[in-house]
């Protein structure tokens, strides 16, 4: 075979493995005891990730166009990088707001890249849901899920999805697996760690059917001041240890700019572990990244917000919350920070601010007698 044109090029299909088709095959038959045609309600985690957006996304078509379900998407809190936003805008993803939902109206519940139990999704505790599909490790109350699919050596919630998408043989379009490619690419952070599963062999494939424009728009979108004004307050407040740095923020627009600048910060030279906290909605946010492929992210913020906080993660990367008024905030932010210092084995007291206002000042540029900024000496554009 030649393939002289890169575009021509299509990998295989992945083989689907037998546990997909069991798991889609239980369902079916779960759904036809039921008899009367349902309406799901497909339940993301709160403030959802591109992964979680996707694969809830992708379920919803199978639950209708395979089993003849009525399905709505739903997420609790908001969708904030202007990455995930201009997924949702330029795919087309139908997602409803939970805020708008109303769960009577719901006969069966999906979870999606969550479970129950976690406190980080808009289902009630009493209510626990029909169908779940997770790539994180496995909660207590999972096993009383109807159907639930849990595989946590995958690096994706999307992946999972994929399958079933394969197995279900409906027609794939350009913009699904346009979304498939995105949340796999987020998700793993472009695949800068193997996992087990089959996620490189779903991504290669469903990159051959994807829209490569609308994938560039995804990944460079326009960004607002807002992300900009917050940039430059987590700089300002930049605290260091060792290989250790933080940045507590103050009150944010939304809370998905914390592990947005986690994520930023975690690419300093020198750093091995990042920590980004922020004050919303009587809530303080905070998210955990390392370099360390053999670290526990998730063990680190457990320990850190107790039984006050809910939290989850992987062994790179966490993310949690903990109940907090605004004026009490900044002071619980330095507390988590001391302790997020203690837990790795580093001196609190020694951690000093990163101040880059103090160094490097550049001096104010002169005019020349015309008015005109004298460029002299500055790089040309
Ligand atoms: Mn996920």
């Amino acid at each position: 075979m030649t393939t002289s044109n890169a575009s021509n090029y299509r990998p295989e299909r992945p083989d689907v493995s037998s546990t997909t088709l069991e798991r889609l095959a239980t369902l079916g038959a779960w759904l036809d005891r039921r008899r009367k045609r349902g309406r799901w309600l497909v339940l993301t985690h709160d403030n959802p990730d591109p992964d979680a957006l996707t694969a809830a996304v992708i379920i919803a078509k199978i639950l209708r166009q395979r089993f003849h379900q009525q399905a709505t998407v739903a997420y609790g809190g908001m969708i904030g990088r202007a990455e995930n936003q201009a997924l949702v805008s330029l795919l087309n993803l139908r997602v409803s707001r939970m805020r708008h939902i109303n769960l009577k109206n719901y006969r069966h519940v999906a979870m999606l890249d969550c479970q129950p139990g976690t406190g980080n999704t808009q289902l009630p505790p009493s209510l626990l849901p029909d169908l779940v599909l997770d790539h994180h490790p496995r909660r207590p109350q999972t096993n009383k899920v109807a159907v639930h699919d849990l595989r946590d050596g995958y690096g994706a919630t999307a992946t999972i999805a994929a399958e079933y998408l394969l197995a279900s043989e409906l027609p794939i379009t350009r913009k699904e697996a346009t979304a498939i490619v995105y949340a796999l690419r987020s998700e793993t952070l472009d695949f800068s760690r193997e996992f087990p599963g089959p996620d490189r062999q779903i991504y290669d494939y469903f990159l051959s059917l994807a829209d490569t424009r609308l994938l560039g728009k995804i990944q460079n979108p326009r960004l607002p001041e807002d992300y900009f004004r917050t940039l430059h307050e987590a700089l300002e407040h930049l605290k260091t240890v060792d290989t250790l740095v933080t940045s507590s923020l103050g009150p944010v627009s939304q809370p998905d700019i914390v592990p947005e600048i986690a994520d930023l910060l975690l690419r300093m030279h020198g750093k091995t572990w990042s920590l980004c906290s922020g004050h919303f909605e009587d809530r303080i946010y905070l998210s955990i990244r390392t370099t360390n492929p053999r670290a526990n992210a998730a063990r680190i913020i457990q320990r850190m917000l107790g039984r006050h906080g809910k939290c989850g993660g992987h062994g790179m990367l966490a993310g949690g919350w903990i109940p907090a008024d605004a004026e009490v905030a900044a002071k619980i932010q330095l507390r988590l920070e001391r302790r997020f210092a203690t837990l790795l084995r580093k001196k609190p007291d020694k951690m000093l601010r990163l101040d880059f206002a103090s160094t490097n000042q550049r001096p104010e540029p002169s005019l020349t007698r015309s008015g005109e900024v004298n460029k002299a000496g500055s790089p040309l554009d």
